[in-house]
């Protein structure tokens, strides 16, 4: 067990609360560490701590809260592998992702350092003369930033380092199954010389989170929430925020298409749909859902995945395979229950389903003790299906097939969520009509749904998000408000549209 952790709040551990364990999926009966679970009086006071520290925080000039930033990425840089480690023992993501996940943290650290010294304001021209107009990026405050464990190291620097680089405090309140990690992050922060408050860490179950967020929206000590996280909560979120006139950054689920056309590369559509569909063991927001095939070249793709996976590596996280297993035991009974409907209505074609007990197909490896489930592919399924419409949240693709590119684009927006999708052809006008007509945030073209980059602009339409945008230059319109100002300096009261300047 790497030990006992708890809330961090102005710098000082958290008393109190009650214990959760953080297992590691490989082995389910390995604890990776014991978290105390803070209640919701202790969330709403970590938001009144951050209120004042914030004030400080925002006076510091944001070239040196570049340098802060600049200092958490070489920490983080230097303490890459441990910290990689730590992420594949807590929820099972094999060691290479997890080492790129840790890089995707210094690369927004490397971009949002510069942002210091580039936080632009504008000047503006007046209709009057001796008058001078001016806009101000300001912080909004605090951000309460809760965010899921798939992800439980990357995805949350995307929020807390442009919040803090533009002046914001902090209240990370992270996944209880993924506290090991994200405490190790946090300590990374810490470390870098963040004044004590301007970033605090809350341990709390979605109960206390929810009614220590309302009472500090109710105070006025949160002024933005980011969420990351699945559909039904992103809404419940959405409506406390609403009621309080916020808007917050969602980033919800996905059902990622993938359309691949009839002059498409299909070893390459073969290698993007593995990685995307049972990388991370089909549980990034980015993993893809159904795989729309050219009917002239469904059978010659579906007999190519099929074999690929029965080749791919599927086995302990820490060695160099493509699968591990699921986060924990909440996601893994749930996806169980969509085996348990997938199985009469569809036709597998990939081999055994369910839990993996008795070895993976390659035999070398017999799954035991952990939370390891056999990779799925389902052929046929449509418009009609639960699996055709829902996040699934597993390593499971559907395959369905069409003959234009109208009817690719009606099934790929169908399941109405909108965050990534990936078209394969060699032919840039089909590339071009697919980027139009989908609704998603994030379009690849002969790339898997999953791995963006972490200075474009990450984030969906419909089911998947409000279309706030994390990433790149645009998430600082999520954690900065503008701020107009006139300066007239002719001496007398010119009133805007009513001295109008004649020529
Ligand atoms: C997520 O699963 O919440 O594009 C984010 C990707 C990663 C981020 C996934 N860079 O797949």
């Amino acid at each position: 067990m790497t030990g006992e952790i708890s809330s961090v709040i102005g710098g000082k551990q958290a008393a109190g609360g009650t214990d959760y364990d953080s297992i590691n999926p490989s082995r389910v009966d390995e604890v990776v560490a014991r978290i105390r679970l803070a209640d919701a009086e202790t969330f709403s006071s970590a938001c009144r701590t951050a209120a004042a520290a914030q004030r400080e925080w925002a006076r510091v000039p944001a070239p040196v809260r570049g340098r802060v930033i600049a200092s958490i990425g070489r920490l983080v840089e230097a303490n890459a592998e441990s910290l990689a480690r730590l992420v594949t023992r807590e929820i099972g993501k094999p060691y290479a992702e997890a080492l790129g996940e840790v890089r995707e943290i210094v690369d927004t650290c490397d971009f949002f350092l510069g942002e210091g010294r580039r936080l632009y304001g504008q000047t503006v021209p007046s209709e009057m003369p001796d008058k001078n107009l001016f806009t101000f990026r300001v912080p909004v405050g605090v951000a309460a930033v809760i965010t899921a464990g798939n992800f439980p190291v990357a995805v949350p620097s995307w929020y807390l380092v442009p919040a803090l680089l533009a002046g914001n405090a902090v209240v990370w309140k992270p996944a209880e199954y993924a506290a090991a990690s994200a405490e190790a992050l946090y300590r990374l922060f810490a470390a870098s010389g963040l004044p004590d408050g301007v970033l605090n860490l809350v341990f709390a179950d979605g109960a206390a989170t929810f009614e220590g967020l309302e009472a500090a929206l109710d105070e006025g000590t949160v002024h933005k929430v980011g969420f990351t996280g699945s559909t039904e909560v992103g809404r419940r979120i959405g409506e406390l925020c609403g009621r309080h006139l916020q808007s917050p950054c969602l980033e919800l689920g996905g059902k990622n298409p993938m359309v691949v056309a009839a002059d498409a590369d299909l070893d390459l559509a073969v290698e993007g749909a593995l990685f995307s569909g049972f990388g991370t063991a089909g549980q990034r927001c980015t993993s893809l859902g159904t795989a729309i095939v050219h009917e002239s070249v469904h059978d010659e793709f579906l007999g190519r995945l099929t074999r690929a996976l029965a080749a791919a590596g599927i086995g302990d996280p820490a060695g160099d395979v493509l699968c591990g297993p699921l986060l924990d035991h909440r996601f893994a009974s749930r996806y169980e229950e969509y085996l348990g409907w997938i199985q009469p209505h569809h036709r597998v074609v990939s081999g055994p389903t369910g839990r993996i007990t008795a070895g993976n197909p390659r035999g070398d490896f017999t799954g035991e003790g952990g939370l390891y489930y056999h990779p799925v592919i389902v052929d046929g399924v449509r418009p009609g299906d639960r699996l055709f419409l829902e996040e699934t949240f597993g390593p499971i693709i559907g395959v369905t097939s069409f003959s234009t590119l109208g009817e690719a684009l009606e099934l790929a927006n169908r399941p109405g969520y909108g965050l990534s999708s990936s078209v394969y052809t060699t032919d840039p006008a089909t590339a071009f009509r697919f980027r139009e007509g989908i609704g998603a945030g994030m379009v690849s073209v002969n790339n898997s749904t999953s791995g963006a980059e972490a200075h474009l602009p990450f984030g969906g339409n419909g089911r998947s998000g409000n279309g706030s945008r994390q990433s790149g230059m645009w998430v600082l319109d999520q954690f900065t408000r503008w701020q107009a100002m006139n300066w007239d300096h002719s001496g007398r009261l010119q009133k805007a549209q009513m001295d109008v300047v004649e020529i």
